[in-house]
């Protein structure tokens, strides 16, 4: 099937007709028991996510037991600084971790020439991912957007709100400025190599632009998305791109206006009713039910997905969640919710 008749990648192009599509951000993961087996296997995360096999099977799992209309490449938003040569670990039960960068003389110390060598893997699993999906699913490719990457990159990990990292930006601004543009360069070849490799649309994560004003969200997340947005379109003009400033609030309407980006991805903090009122007349929306709710409670995620879908499903829609599955999500929830979505008229 040509990509433009996969239900995904038509109702990002603006068409509706049947159920809207569907997946999960972090569809493949800890809540599989197939995912746990394979994860056992790896020596470790970043292993798992540069061995192309292993990749492949973690991104067609969910899609076998649950059938959504697209995939999402298994990797991670953390191989691009990786790839830039910044050290970078996974610590069991503490997550990401990264030598932090402290000052101009450090961004300088990286490099986007390997990229495309350090990721080859990366863009390997997409190319047999792609072979093996079942041709009506769509492969969607993803990168960090700058200020998330920038914010691991400064903090050296997670952190609850990145005070530290916009406190930087406040104290030298060139350095911070420095890292967002290199960080922006090396989004675009990333992504631009996972659609030459076979991603069919792209969705750029920044998961924590809901940490900042308004008038740096301007800054560090619509600046920087548009640069990445416009050089895309030019190389890729069939590609369909989705944004996700998590948090982002009324912000999520400056990202489809400031940017003509063709989707956003939203949390579960706004009604439907806000959604379809405020942000459908501006793009394509994707979400968001709450993935707490997803893990808690069958029936009452049942009747808000069915209140998403009919407030949301008469524009061009992708049913997703707010954000990432839960690792203690059971899967008859996620396999109830599928099946909800899928036979929605
Ligand atoms: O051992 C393990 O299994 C590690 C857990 C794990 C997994 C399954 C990590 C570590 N990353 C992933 C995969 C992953 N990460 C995917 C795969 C595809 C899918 O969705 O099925 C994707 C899209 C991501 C993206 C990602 N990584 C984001 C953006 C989305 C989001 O959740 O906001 C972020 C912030 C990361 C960083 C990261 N990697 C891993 C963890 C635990 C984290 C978050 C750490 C934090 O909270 O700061």
């Amino acid at each position: 099937m040509l990509s433009e008749e996969k239900a995904l990648i038509r109702t990002l192009k603006k068409n509706t007709g049947g159920s809207p599509p569907f997946w999960f951000m972090r569809q493949a993961g800890r809540y599989l028991p197939e995912y746990k087996k394979l994860r056992a296997e790896a020596k470790d995360f970043l292993d798992f996510c540069y061995t192309p096999d292993m990749a492949v099977e973690a991104t067609l799992q969910p899609i076998r037991r649950f059938g959504m209309s697209a995939s999402i490449i298994f990797s991670d938003i953390l191989v691009l600084p990786h790839a830039l040569g910044m050290k970078v670990w996974f610590e069991t039960g503490h997550g990401p971790k990264l030598t932090a960068l402290k000052n101009k003389a450090d961004v300088e110390s990286l490099s986007l020439k390997n990229i495309g060598e350090f990721l080859a893997p990366v863009y390997e699993a997409i190319t047999k991912t792609r072979q093996a999906l079942p041709s009506a699913t769509a492969l969607i490719g993803f990168c960090g957007a700058p200020w998330t990457l920038a914010c691991y990159a400064i903090e050296g990990g997670s952190s609850r709100d990145y005070q530290s990292v916009r406190a930087t930006a406040l104290r030298d601004p060139e350095f911070f400025e420095s890292l967002l543009m290199l960080l922006t360069q090396a989004v675009i070849e990333h992504a631009d190599m996972q659609i030459k490799a076979g991603a069919e649309a792209i969705q750029l994560f920044d998961s924590w632009a809901g940490v900042l004003t308004a008038e740096e969200f301007a800054r560090y997340v619509l600046a920087p998305s548009k640069l990445i947005i416009e050089e895309l379109r030019k190389r890729h003009p069939h590609i369909p791109l989705i944004a996700f400033p998590r948090g982002a609030g009324i912000g999520y309407i400056s990202m489809a206006k400031a940017t003509g980006v063709d989707a956003v991805s939203v949390d579960a903090g706004l009604p439907a009713w806000w959604l379809e009122r405020y942000l459908q007349p501006e793009c394509v929306v994707q979400g968001n039910l709450d993935n707490v709710l997803l893990a808690e409670d069958k029936n009452a995620m049942l009747a808000q997905a069915k209140h998403i879908l009919q407030t949301l499903g008469k524009k061009p829609f992708v049913f997703n969640l707010g954000h990432g599955v839960l690792p203690h999500t059971p899967v008859e929830n996620v396999q109830a919710l599928s099946d909800l979505i899928r036979e929605w008229k």
